[in-house]
């Protein structure tokens, strides 16, 4: 492939961004990158730090992957639901044979347990329920193509339809312990935000006991700097979690009767409120059960109802809930914007929510390279511009939010995020998340997930 290389990139701090990509090259690129990472049995979500299927990965793979070959993005999402547990949870790690990351299959050792799936190694939590939405948008592109690509689309989404009822009944079955209606996690790493600040109070009260088996990490000899990565410290503890839910047998009502750690997520809480309407609106069009449907309407409202009442009554942030303290947690990022994604909060408050988002506070802030929400306010006090979720942008994130801003008629603002995603992006490096000030590519690059959003932003804007 002939590679464009146009004019060289203003801006951009220590010369870190020496090119910037044409729009053709820089889908190309992305199309490489998915194509790289194909085992021939899944697209793993970064070449060697992550040598795996990623479940929320995997969905915005798919929603890539659909520009440029259906059948090979039905395939993607057919393999992560062949790995479905039998109660009805989407396990956060598909493996491979790989074994060059760590925890691995052994260290989770889902093997035995009671509802893990047969014939396929899993780690044992889950990780935020983006999947209806990838249906849905591979169906959409799909009807862009040919009438043959439309109609295998609709017949996919017709054939997952139960899988993905089962997987959001998972949520709400086990998943909602206590009053305050938020969807609860027993791991930072089932939020998707590992590392964020989020967690750092919660996590506080996890105290690895001694018999916290000897292990060894992979992911600082494959980052160049291992402090953009979490402490060995934080690493005890999630090792710790794994240990506790493994003596559980993984049994999902006794973890969360029991683990150390029990917070109620108002992100994934708000992801499940509009993945619940865009199920609903996938099942009415293809003719699901009427009693599916009427959970899947009721779920949607209390989760959106409880995604209102987290919301702080000065800042009108959302906030997550410790369940096993018993309290809000006010620390202030990325996800204190969810109501923007589900809706439901009164107008005020998203009004609210909105001004502050394009305040200097989030993407107004005059040095970002590009106006693209960080995981932190560059203002607050802790804010880390090339940690792990403690700062930098993630391309991923950017999506969800022009996503849902494109579904809530916000047109004028799911372009400019999509503009800025591309701002961030054209380097073609397809980081795993950007420095917010250079826009240097920290972690991973090649990231398949990365280079998925990115296809999609290109191809909806020659739509
Ligand atoms: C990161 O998480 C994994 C653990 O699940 C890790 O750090 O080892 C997160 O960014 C997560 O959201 C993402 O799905 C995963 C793979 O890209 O990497």
């Amino acid at each position: 492939m002939t590679v464009d290389v146009t004019s060289p990139c203003e801006g951009a701090a220590g010369g870190r961004r020496p090119v910037r990509y044409a729009r053709p090259t820089l889908a190309a690129r992305a199309a490489r990158v998915l194509r790289d990472n194909d085992t021939g049995a899944v697209i793993t979500a970064a070449p060697r730090l992550y040598p795996h299927m990623w479940s929320w990965d995997a969905a915005f793979i798919s929603i890539g992957l659909a520009r440029l070959d259906l059948p090979r993005a039905v395939a993607e999402l057919e393999t992560l639901f062949k790995a479905q547990w039998r109660n009805g949870m989407v396990p956060h790690i598909v493996f491979t044979d790989d074994d060059a990351y760590f925890p691995g299959p052994d260290r989770w050792g889902t093997d035995t347990a009671v509802d893990g799936p047969r014939n396929v190694r899993t780690s044992g939590i889950c990780q935020p329920p983006v999947h209806a939405i990838a249906v849905q948008r591979m169906v959409e592109i799909a009807r862009t193509s040919s009438p043959e690509e439309r109609a295998d689309a609709e017949r996919f989404a017709r054939s997952i339809w139960p899988a993905l009822y089962s997987w959001h009944r998972w949520l709400v079955e086990y998943r909602t312990p206590g009053s305050s209606g938020l969807i609860a996690i027993v791991h930072g790493w089932e939020s998707g935000m590992d590392n964020s600040p989020r967690w750092d109070v919660p996590y506080a009260a996890v105290n690895p006991g001694d018999e916290l088996p000897p292990y060894v990490r992979k992911d600082v000899r494959v980052i160049g700097d291992p402090s953009e990565r979490p402490t060995d410290k934080e690493y005890d503890r999630y090792l710790w979690l794994i240990e506790e839910m493994r003596r559980a047998g993984y049994d999902q009502k006794e973890i969360v009767r029991r683990s150390s750690f029990l917070v109620g997520d108002v992100f994934i809480t708000a992801l499940f409120a509009v993945s619940c309407d865009v199920l609903i609106e996938l099942g009415t069009e293809f003719g699901q059960d009427e009693d599916k449907l009427a959970d899947l309407a009721l779920w949607a409202s209390r989760a959106r109802d409880a995604v209102a009442a987290s919301c702080h009554s000065v800042s009108g942030m959302a906030r997550d809930r410790d369940l096993r303290a018993n309290r809000w947690l006010d620390t202030q990022t990325i996800a204190g914007f969810a109501p923007l994604l589900c809706g439901g909060a009164p107008d005020e408050v998203q009004l609210r929510l909105l001004s502050l988002l394009d305040s200097d506070r989030w993407c107004g802030h005059p040095g970002l390279l590009a106006p693209v929400p960080p995981s932190v306010s560059p203002m607050r006090p802790g804010f880390n511009p090339r940690q792990y979720w403690r700062g930098p942008q993630w391309p991923v994130v950017n999506w969800l939010f022009g996503w849902a801003f494109e579904r809530r008629g916000w047109h004028e603002r799911a372009r400019k995020l999509r503009e800025a995603g591309l701002r961030l992006t054209d380097d073609g490096a397809f980081g795993e998340y950007y420095e917010p000030f250079s826009g240097e590519p920290l972690g991973s690059t090649d990231q398949s997930w990365t280079a998925a959003v990115v296809l999609d932003w290109l191809c909806a804007d020659a739509d």
